[in-house]
């Protein structure tokens, strides 16, 4: 019995967009950009220890980290395909220190979309070949079509949020994503170029046995989050859980989904906010683990919730099974917990 035909990413999009009574197909226009760009990024990272673009680019950006060659080429990649389509109004980038802005054309059509995201995740990964990851998260512009993009228009609440994926450059290359109905991962076929339907209806398991932390920060963590471990390593019950920490977020993320398990970085003595980024990290995974039936928060609030006050504000990040998010915030908010 022959199985049926994988559905295609392409096919996929196509079909979700008559979910949208009054899509314009813009949406659509959008991830296909995204589709593009990740294969051609995907093409430059399998072959990255070839070609001379594995690395330091020599500067570092605004978050004081090296910039890798990949993760400019990468920049520029995603970059390109989005402002050559006219599908976005403006694009927000960890690797730019300001947000950008895409005229429209003459006569052009005025999209009402704006883009941030993280375009090489985990790039001190790279040159180890240990997988890596795209980031990316969608808005709708809340000022005037036609009129140029505002700083507001990117700094949404993460439940504003019309779309968020991320692209896994591991040992296949898979786009996971989500436009409020679900999660649905992709697989690329590289021989064909073609991403198909691999993971329909992505979940998070209710509980895991998997936590995923830099231990090596330990002595730096709030007390609860000290605690926590100590829990998760205790012989008692379905523990001592395993350990598991690639040091990608979207590697880390991606196993957790699908075999139960918690990210956290959280905040430390010497980085009160934690290290990840709200808008085009913790945002943009907070949906995708919601959306999946995982929780998210910063040990205290809900992510999706929170007031971005900055481009590239970081905020500690608990993500993964509901149980375990709900277990590490119950010692978070223990009245023991303090630095
Ligand atoms: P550390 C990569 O730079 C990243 O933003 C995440 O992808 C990853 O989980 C984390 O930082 C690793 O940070 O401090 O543990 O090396």
């Amino acid at each position: 019995m022959t199985n049926d035909p994988l559905q295609t990413l392409g096919e996929f999009i196509i079909k979700k967009q008559d979910d949208f009574r009054y899509s314009s197909g813009e949406l659509s226009r959008l991830l296909s950009a995204i589709r593009l760009a990740s294969k051609v990024v995907n093409r430059e990272v399998n072959k990255a220890g070839i070609a001379d673009i594995v690395g330091q680019a020599g500067n570092t950006n605004i978050q004081g980290e090296d910039q890798q060659k990949l993760d400019v080429l990468a920049n520029e990649i995603f970059i390109a395909a989005l402002s050559q389509r006219e599908v976005v109004c403006g694009i927000a980038s960890e690797e730019n220190d300001d947000f950008i802005e895409i005229k429209p054309t003459e006569n052009g059509h005025l999209s009402k979309y704006v883009v941030l995201i993280d375009p090489l995740d985990g790039s001190s990964n790279i040159d180890v070949n240990v997988s890596v990851g795209t980031i990316f998260s969608i808005y709708r512009r809340i000022t005037e079509p036609g009129t140029p993009v505002e700083l507001k228009d990117f700094l949404q609440k993460g439940i504003h949020q019309i779309a968020a994926g991320y692209v896994v450059y591991g040992s296949s290359t898979m786009i996971v994503y989500t436009t409020g109905n679900g999660v649905n991962g992709f697989t690329l076929d590289p021989s064909l170029g073609t991403y198909y339907l691999s993971h329909p209806n992505m979940k998070f398991p209710k509980n895991g046995k998997i936590y995923s932390i830099n231990e090596g920060n330990y002595i730096k963590f709030p007390q609860g989050v000290k605690d926590y471990l100590k829990y998760c390593q205790m012989e008692e019950g379905d523990r001592p859980y395993t350990s598991r920490y690639i040091g990608s977020l979207v590697s880390d993320f991606h196993r957790n989904m699908i075999k139960g398990g918690i990210y956290i970085y959280p905040s430390t003595s010497q980085s009160p906010n934690g290290k990840l980024r709200l808008l085009y990290e913790c945002n943009p995974m907070a949906l995708l683990a919601e959306q999946a039936g995982g929780k998210c928060s910063d040990g205290f609030h809900r992510i999706l919730e929170i007031e971005p006050e900055k481009l590239h504000q970081r905020v500690p990040f608990f993500c993964g099974s509901m149980e375990m998010v709900e277990k590490a915030e119950e010692f978070m908010n223990s009245k023991l917990n303090s630095r």
